[in-house]
């Protein structure tokens, strides 16, 4: 308990150490640093002398997750993997910043590396080739993808396909858009620390006769020991798998507050009367009870599959298990106003010792932006609607 504590302590100095150099964000990738490796020994780093202001300060920090219709190139896309420094919650935000110190971000193409990975979209059937460039890393990686049919060794999974992409190769992972349905991918070489590092993301298929909703939005939910980054930036941590312990919780890769910003964040911002759907994912290592104020929703897909009609119901908690889908849909017939989206696992909603912070956010009717409320929220997420 108290080496707990001890730690705590220390992650809190590394949160908040050092968020300076805005030029960084500007895409000047740095070489990884070759003693964060640890994939033979996962406590590798031990003697390493490292303080907290030597942690990888010329790394770049992650973009927000775009969509990437792959559609629109050719059924195509070229992935990397980008070491680089995430906030959790931002440097702007109440409270931020809160970071990790290392990530390893999915790329897609000229984009920018982001946590959760871009969302990969396609349509029901197509034939697509996922590039896997391993160019910008010092490890193997792979390419994952549930559901989704492939042959044997595009199944992207070391143990079973005997195949994995080391640094300076790369691996085009043949892969059909069947079944349709929001699905995940992520990495699968040594998957006990590269999902924890930050190699996942969603890969939706639609249907070939997809009736599109008014509003429709895609959320990963994951939790976080941040132990394991501090460790694999070289810090003075010992992170062990067996006593793993949660101590960050995101919603597309950013904790409350930040988690309501409008260009960073994940806000569910709607129209009254819209039809919305969320396609909820969980790329962590808890169960997460997704809670929605004030609106009924229905779970509509499941793990890329329908839900029948005569099977659906009325709801406002859904649980979501690690690599499980779920696609909610609901309709904005409340009062314009504020509503919380959540996990109601209480304890996830906080940063550290503090509430509310952690895994919500909020659907936001476009009528209640002009509340003084409102101006208050986006304060906090360190929105500054001017700049
Ligand atoms: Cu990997």
């Amino acid at each position: 308990m108290t080496e707990r504590t001890h730690q705590m302590g220390r992650r809190r100095l590394l949160a908040t150490a050092g968020v300076s150099s805005a030029a960084l964000l500007a895409g000047c990738f740095s070489s990884p640093s070759t003693d964060s490796n640890g994939e033979e020994n996962p406590n590798g780093n031990e003697g390493a002398s490292t303080t907290q202001e030597t942690l990888n300060e010329d790394l770049p920090y992650t973009a927000p997750p775009e969509i990437i219709d792959l559609g629109e190139q050719g059924n195509e896309v070229t992935l990397r993997t980008e070491p680089a420094r995430h906030e959790l919650v931002e440097a702007e935000a109440d409270g931020g910043p809160i970071e990790l110190p290392e990530v390893w971000a999915w790329q897609a193409d000229d984009h920018a590396p982001s946590v959760p990975g871009p969302i990969l979209r396609a349509q029901e059937g197509e034939e697509l080739e996922i590039h896997y460039e391993n160019s910008n890393d010092v490890r193997p990686h792979t390419f994952h993808v549930h559901a989704l049919e492939k042959g044997w060794e595009d199944d992207g999974a070391p143990a079973g396909s005997g195949h994995s992409v080391n640094p300076g190769e790369s691996h085009t992972y043949n892969i059909t858009a069947t079944p349709p349905g929001t699905q995940l991918y992520h990495c699968h070489f040594q998957t006990h620390n590269h999902l924890d590092m930050g190699m996942y993301g969603i890969f939706r298929v639609d249907p070939a006769d997809y009736n599109r909703p008014d509003r429709e939005f895609f959320l990963t939910v994951k939790d976080w020991d941040t132990d394991l980054s501090t460790m694999m930036a070289g810090g003075d941590v010992e992170y062990s798998h067996r006593d793993r312990n949660p101590d960050a919780f995101t919603i597309n890769g950013r904790s409350g507050p930040s988690t309501f910003h409008p260009e960073t964040g994940s806000p569910l911002v709607v129209e009254e009367g819209d039809r919305v759907r969320v396609h909820l994912t969980n790329n962590g290592y808890e169960a997460h009870p997704i809670h929605v104020h004030n609106h009924r929703f229905q779970v509509v897909e499941k793990d890329g599959s329908p839900v029948p009609e005569a099977a659906r119901y009325d709801e406002d908690v859904t649980h979501i298990a690690p690599a499980e889908r779920k696609t909610i849909e609901f309709t904005a017939d409340a009062e314009p106003g504020i509503y919380l989206l959540h996990c109601h696992k209480v304890h996830h909603v906080m940063n550290e010792d503090s509430y509310p912070g952690g895994m919500v956010t909020a659907i936001v009717y476009e009528d209640a932006m002009d509340s003084e409320h409102f101006g208050t929220v986006m304060e906090q997420a360190g929105f500054d609607p001017e700049a």
